[in-house]
């Protein structure tokens, strides 16, 4: 078993669709060990995405994280990395598959809808950014 980060980005919270991507996780055959709701601050948003401050959608996209609540979970699986990332789909949801999270419920390329670790020392520190030992279930 392995853990990944995932985050209802606020596009999606605020849509209402946080329900149905819960439940679409469970269905597939994660387990949530952490789950919490929460607002991040500018300086949040920053530090959670530092790895693209160079890149030139980096302003836009902490605004975007920062706009509006997020729901921040861990889930495990096997494979829970790639398993998650193929559920949600390739970033832009034009370009994404019709059984994807980001097909379903994305905006745009970065108003996408969910986010996941793309690997295992990005979910180490991602898990590390938003949860606790303690407040992770085994
Ligand atoms: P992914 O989340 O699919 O791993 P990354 O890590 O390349 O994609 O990008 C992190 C986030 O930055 C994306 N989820 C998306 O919100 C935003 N993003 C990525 N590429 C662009 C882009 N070309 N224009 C605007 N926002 C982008």
């Amino acid at each position: 078993m392995t853990r990944t980060l995932a985050i209802i980005k606020p596009d999606a919270v605020a849509a209402g669709h946080a329900g149905a991507i819960i439940s679409r996780i469970c269905s597939e055959g994660f387990t949530v060990v952490g789950l919490k709701k929460i607002l991040l601050g500018k300086r949040q948003a920053e530090g959670f995405y530092y790895v693209h401050k160079e890149r030139p959608f980096f302003a836009d996209l902490v605004d975007f994280m920062s706009s509006g609540a997020c729901i921040v979970m861990v889930l495990e699986a096997d494979n829970a990395i790639k398993k998650w990332r193929d559920l949600m789909g390739p970033t832009n949801p034009e370009q994404a598959d019709e059984s994807t999270l980001r097909r379903q419920f994305g905006t745009n390329i970065e108003q996408n809808a969910t986010h996941g670790s793309d690997g295992v020392d990005t979910a180490a520190f991602e898990i590390g950014y938003f949860f606790s030992a303690m407040e992770l279930l085994g």
